[in-house]
Formats: structure tokens, C-alpha cells, sequence
């Protein structure tokens, strides 16, 4: 081409998109980013207050997992998780204001407000929990699999754990099986190097991607911190599963910013204020994919401002409706309790009808 027909790209010119993701799609992600950080942000404040009580883990620094991963999911497919799962139980669908109640312990919860942080579900959107037990989740997504292949549908069950989960029992159980039966479960492992307060270096001999290989199951690793590789990558592994490709492991390398609950510091013994420092300041996942899409032209800073506090908002509202939620009634505590007629012959209450005056076994 002669030089004077050569097309000179304006900087800051609005492009197609980046690395084949459309600039709505980016901005659709941007958006659910934020969300999850406001979001996680109001939780934090309201646990400070008293306002949640009991266990919050929360999710900030690992937003791009969430995002990435569920985001490039069909609603029909089902997603299954550990106790740091907010974000993610907001990625699937299920409603901010729901989720926040949920944490308040109010009625309007999405389980009633009788899990708590751990423990959100909404069976409609196929977010199918909230697990407390380190590692029970694989088996239950084993489950999942096991049907969405005996009904011949082309589903995915994707399900997340964090690194502490692959030394259990219960994991390897749980993929030995979804290999032999070729089902479609995404096992992905969030991995942010730590169990509580112990690195994962420390527990295991091997790294975490090899920890499928004796099971016949294909491991894969992303960059969890990185939206735009974890959505296309997810995007494109979900379609290999829908086509027959079976069980997949996936090794999502991310951090964590905060403690590993509302009750640790953010660092303490087991990892440096440097270490947390460095990684907030270069694998903050908003700052990475907000520099990518300002450079393309495809978000200025005004545009982030703006969609930054209509996400605050949506934090905001969400808190304000726990707040004026109500507490389940005593009643509800016993609507999914299932018991049978205790030893000693004496009352048991089954959910129907008036709660039981007498003793309980
Ligand atoms: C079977 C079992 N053992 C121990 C615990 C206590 N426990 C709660 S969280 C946790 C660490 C889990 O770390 P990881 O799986 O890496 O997830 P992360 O908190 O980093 O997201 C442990 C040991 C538990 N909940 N379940
Ligand atoms: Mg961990």
C-alpha cells in the first residue's frame, strides 16, 4: 500500500474491541468488576458495624475469576462453590439485594436468611451454593455432572474451590469418578496461594496443575487477575464441554487482597504487607483491564467514574434493603430441619404446621 493511503489509527479512537471481545462485552465486564468491589466493600463496612455477623469471607482481588468464569456461562448451566462466594453467586444472577440480605441473616435472603455468607443458593439461576466444608462441593458438582449427562443435555457444571480443597479426600474422589464417567464438570481452583495462613507450597509436594494428572483429567492454568484471557478462556473450554470433551481442571492463579475473613488482618505472619502492596498495585484486576480499554478507546475516565458509582449504588441499595429487611420468624429455623422421631420417643417437628411445644431430641 502507497504510504499516502495508509490509515492512521487516532490514539484513543474507538475500537472493535480487544483480543476478540466486543467493547460492550468489556464493558459489560468492567461493570460486573466494579459491582463485585462495591459490593464486597459494603459487606465489609456493614460486618465493622455489627450489621453481619459470623463468617465473611470476601472476594476483593479476585474479581476477574468471578467475572470470567460465570459471566462466559448460559444461565442453565449450573455453578457450585466454597464460602467465598459472593461475587460469584452475583455473577450467576442471582440478585445483589437478595445476596447482601442473605449475609444480613434477613428473611429476604436468598436461603431465607438461615446460611449466612457461606451459604447462598438460588437453585432458579443454578448457583448452587455457598459450601462451608473445605472440598464437599466436588462432590456434589460430580453429582450435577453425573445428571446433566443421564439427561443427555448439553450443560456445564463448573465448580470452584479454593487450593487448600485439593488435598482432600473428597476432591480426588470426586473427579476420579467424573473422568471414569466423562462428565461435564469444570473444576476450577482459585488458586490466591493460601489456605488461611498457610502457603501452598507448604502443603504440597507437587504443583497445583499436576494435581489432576493421575486421574486422566486435562489441567489447564489462567491468569485469574486478567479478565479478558479468563472470560476467553473459560468462553472457549465450556464450548469443548459441551461437546463431549469430559471433566476439565483448571488452575485460576489469583490473590487475595484482604484477610481470609473479616476476623484476619490483611497480611500477618504468613505473607508481607510488601507482598499484598505489590500485587494490589500491579494485579488489581479493574486497574488491568481499565488500562486496556482506556488505551483501546474504549472507556475514558469520566466513563469509568460514572459506571464506578452506579455501581456504588447498587451496593448501596442492596445494604439499604437488608437493613429494612426483616428477621426470618422463629418458625423458619425449623422449615428445613428434617428429623425422625427421636430414640427417647419424644417430639420432633417436621416444618408443617405450628412449631412443637414439647421436648425435642
Ligand atoms: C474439611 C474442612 N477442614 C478445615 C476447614 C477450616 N477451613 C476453613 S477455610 C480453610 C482454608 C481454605 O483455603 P482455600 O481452600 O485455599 O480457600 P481460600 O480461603 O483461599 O479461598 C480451612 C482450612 C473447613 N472449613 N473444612
Ligand atoms: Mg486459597
Amino acid at each position: 500500500m502507497a504510504e499516502t493511503e495508509t490509515v492512521e489509527k487516532e490514539p484513543n479512537a474507538p475500537s472493535e474491541g480487544i483480543d476478540g471481545l466486543s467493547g460492550d462485552r468489556l464493558r459489560e465486564l468492567m461493570r460486573a468488576m466494579l459491582l463485585f468491589r462495591r459490593f464486597e466493600e459494603k459487606a465489609e463496612e456493614a460486618y465493622a458495624i455489627g450489621k453481619i455477623g459470623g463468617f465473611c469471607h470476601l472476594h476483593i482481588g479476585q474479581e476477574a475469576g468471578a467475572a470470567g468464569s460465570i459471566m462466559s456461562l448460559r444461565r442453565d448451566d449450573y455453578a457450585i462453590s466454597a464460602y467465598r462466594e459472593h461475587t460469584q453467586a452475583i455473577a450467576k444472577g442471582v440478585d445483589p439485594k437478595a445476596v447482601m440480605a442473605e449475609l444480613y441473616g434477613k428473611a429476604t435472603g436468598s436461603s431465607g436468611g438461615l446460611g449466612g455468607s457461606m451459604h447462598i443458593f438460588d437453585a432458579e439461576v443454578g448457583f448452587m451454593g455457598g459450601h462451608g466444608i473445605v472440598g464437599a462441593q466436588s462432590a456434589l458438582a460430580t453429582g450435577m455432572g453425573w445428571a446433566i449427562k443421564y439427561r443427555e443435555l448439553d450443560q456445564v457444571c463448573v465448580c470452584f474451590m479454593g487450593d487448600a480443597a485439593v488435598n482432600q479426600g473428597a476432591f480426588h474422589e470426586s473427579m476420579n469418578m467424573a473422568a471414569i464417567w466423562q462428565l461435564p464438570v469444570v473444576f476450577v481452583v482459585e488458586n490466591n496461594a493460601y489456605g488461611m495462613g498457610t502457603a501452598f507450597s507448604r502443603v504440597s509436594r507437587n504443583p497445583m496443575v499436576e494435581k489432576s494428572a493421575s486421574h486422566g483429567v486435562p489441567a489447564h492454568t489462567v491468569n485469574g487477575q486478567d479478565i479478558i484471557e479468563t472470560y476467553r478462556f473459560f468462553s472457549d473450554l465450556y464450548a469443548e464441554v459441551r461437546e463431549g470433551a469430559g471433566p476439565q481442571f483448571v488452575d485460576m492463579q489469583c490473590y487475595r487482597f484482604k484477610g481470609h475473613s473479616m476476623s484476619d488482618p490483611v497480611s500477618g505472619t504468613y505473607r508481607s504487607k510488601d507482598e499484598v502492596e505489590a500485587k494490589v498495585e500491579k494485579e488489581d484486576p479493574i486497574k488491568i483491564l481499565r488500562d486496556r480499554m482506556f488505551e483501546a478507546g474504549l472507556l475514558d475516565q469520566e466513563g469509568l467514574e460514572a459506571m464506578d458509582a452506579e455501581m456504588r449504588e447498587i451496593a448501596n441499595e442492596a445494604a439499604d434493603f437488608a437493613d429494612n429487611s426483616d428477621e426470618p420468624s422463629q418458625a423458619a429455623m425449623y422449615d428445613f430441619v428434617y428429623s425422625e422421631l427421636g430414640p427417647h420417643g419424644r417430639y420432633f417437628f417436621d416444618g408443617r404446621g405450628d412449631a412443637p411445644t414439647g421436648g425435642r431430641s
